[in-house]
């Protein structure tokens, strides 16, 4: 497979991201997903509850924005647009616009309700047949492999359904992410083409990872 544009192939798959120092948080005894926002009925599901839903396994590459991506990766869950039509678009109450993905950590990914949409867009519970492990998102992640890593939410334990462009903490951040995020066009940065900060990023790999690692309850990595 070819990779976008700016991407370099790793080996295997580093923990990554903005907590990393941090360990990952605890798996509550009994995870929940909350839907919330603009519904009639905000709701709760457990683990059970989002069995119920079709599944399926997909094989596919996971691409950070500083330019790694991990090859091959098999994940299982849950379609994010099975759960759309099923338990959330009968209870909107207005048009919904964008979705937020919040985890356990306090980690937020905003995505416009259409890329949520896409086939290959996974609520992921299982990575190359096992449960997930705490470095990649246990107990549920977010899986939207045709855009940026940024917007894979670990840890997810909260999706709220918004229908206007919810408010935006990182708007003045230099590294603010791109809105849509989707690799194929390079669409790394808010402001600025990808093909001008990819290099910056770059750079920003080696501390990431390092960092990372310390915070990896799983496994070291060099
Ligand atoms: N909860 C949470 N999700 C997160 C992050 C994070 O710090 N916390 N980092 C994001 C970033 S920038 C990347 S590249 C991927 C990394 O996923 P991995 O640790 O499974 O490689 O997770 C994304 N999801
Ligand atoms: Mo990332």
């Amino acid at each position: 497979m070819p990779l976008p544009p700016g991407q370099r192939e790793i080996d295997g798959f580093p923990r990554f991201g903005t907590h990393l120092h941090h360990p990952p948080p605890p798996v509550p005894p009994n995870p929940t997903l909350e839907l919330a926002g603009a519904l009639r009925e905000p709701r709760t599901l457990s683990l059970d509850d989002l069995a119920e839903l079709p599944r399926r396994e997909q094989v596919a590459d996971f691409h950070c924005v500083a330019g790694w991506t991990a090859t091959d990766l098999r994940w299982a869950g849950t379609p994010f647009a099975t759960l759309y039509r099923e338990r959330v678009a009968p209870v909107t109450t207005a048009p919904i616009s964008h979705v937020v993905f919040a985890g356990l950590d306090g980690y937020r990914s905003v995505a416009l309700l259409d890329d949520a949409m896409a086939d290959d867009v996974l609520i992921a519970d299982h990575l190359d047949g096992a449960p997930l492990d705490s470095d990649h998102g246990a107990p549920l992640r977010l899986v939207s492999p045709s855009q940026y890593g940024f917007v894979n939410t670990k840890h997810l334990c909260r999706i709220e359904f918004h229908t206007t462009a919810p408010p935006d903490p990182d708007r003045f951040s230099p590294l603010a992410g791109h809105r849509r995020a989707r690799v194929w066009a390079e669409e790394r940065h808010r402001y600025l083409p990808g093909r001008i900060i990819r290099p910056i990023y770059h750079r920003l790999i080696g501390p990431i990872r390092r960092l990372s690692a310390k915070g990896s309850t799983v496994r070291p990595l060099s």
